[in-house]
């Protein structure tokens, strides 16, 4: 089995170290409170002095940390890679992947990039997701290992890609979370329980899951007219949910954003648009002119 490095032992850290462990990988583990390598030195890791230690004597290196300036912060100084790689699964942006991806290039290293969909218990199963981007000849030296990981997928050589699509599906969950609790909230000031509604909401969102293709299709399209559920007419709900929230002492913060799109668009014109034409509102090159 591969000699595999991990910096960064925090709550996923270390569930990728056990997920590894569990695959009889060799690991080599470095942590700023070393402490936290305890239970994983118990399962027969070994503990680095630095950060560098890992780097400079494996193959391949994970690093799973609270963010891209303390990745920045451990790699500060890094020479001397020789081909090794990289692989950083912490959450950042495009541009701190891309900036990161070119210090492990400037030293001699291979970077791969990578978004974990995943919380740190399903880590090491078929249900744990991690989408990976840049260098593709070490991803395919190191696939087997990374499996270990969880169900991996490659998204391009683009090492800003892994983050994008990260961070984009996180914007998805946290749209969803939003829309959950400003519903289950307005359910409970009517003296409905979270637990007696949440039955109703969940089918009801199992059912609106199925929009997600036609909206996608219709922004890859740009194609917004011949709606079945006009603007227009949603924009009457959305002012009714907005009022009666007021009137219940919710704050509709949560919500208000996406009313106020519908409500500029329709009053552009584009009350016969599918809700897909918000995604025309406040994409970069949207058009601010309703559809044909
Ligand atoms: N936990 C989760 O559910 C999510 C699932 C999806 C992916 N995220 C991302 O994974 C990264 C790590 O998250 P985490 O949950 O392991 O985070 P913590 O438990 O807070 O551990 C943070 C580790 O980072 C180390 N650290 C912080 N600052 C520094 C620094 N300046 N230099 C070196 N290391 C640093 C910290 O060390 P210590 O506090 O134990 O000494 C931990 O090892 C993250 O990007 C999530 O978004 C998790």
């Amino acid at each position: 089995m591969a000699s595999v490095g991990l910096i960064g032992l925090g709550a996923m850290g270390t569930a990728l170290g056990e997920a590894l462990l569990r695959q009889g990988h060799n690991l080599f583990v470095w942590n700023r409170s070393a402490g936290k390598a305890a239970s994983l030195i118990a399962s027969g890791a070994q503990l680095a002095e630095t950060p560098m230690q890992v780097v400079s004597s494996t193959d391949l290196t994970i690093i799973c940390l609270v963010d891209c300036a303390a990745v920045t912060h451990v790699l500060d100084g890094v020479v001397g890679l020789d081909g090794r790689t990289v692989v950083n699964l912490t959450n950042g942006t495009p541009e701190q992947a891309r900036g990161i991806a070119d210090t492990v290039a400037l030293a001699g290293g291979r970077y791969l990039d990578g978004g974990i969909m995943a919380i740190p218990p399903i880590i090491g199963t078929p249900h744990a997701l991690v989408l990976y981007s840049g260098d593709e000849a070490a991803y395919r030296s190191h696939r087997n290992t990374l499996e270990a990981l969880g169900t991996a997928e490659f998204l391009g050589a683009d090492a800003g890609l892994a983050s994008l699509l990260d961070l984009s599906l996180l914007a998805g969950m946290y749209g969803l979370f939003s829309g959950v609790i400003q519903a289950t909230v307005m359910a409970k000031a009517g003296n409905v329980p979270a637990r007696q509604f949440s039955k109703l909401l969940t089918a009801w969102l199992q059912a609106m899951l199925l929009s997600v293709d036609d909206i996608s299709a219709r922004l890859d399209d740009h194609r917004f007219g011949q709606a079945t559920s006009p603007l227009a007419m949603q924009l009457v709900a959305m002012e009714n949910i907005l009022s009666t929230s007021r009137q219940m002492g919710i704050d509709p913060g949560l919500i208000e954003p996406m009313a106020r799109r519908i409500r500029q668009r329709v009053q552009r014109g584009g009350g016969a648009d599918d809700i897909s034409a918000i995604g025309d509102e406040i994409s970069s090159s949207g058009s601010a002119v309703a559809a044909q």
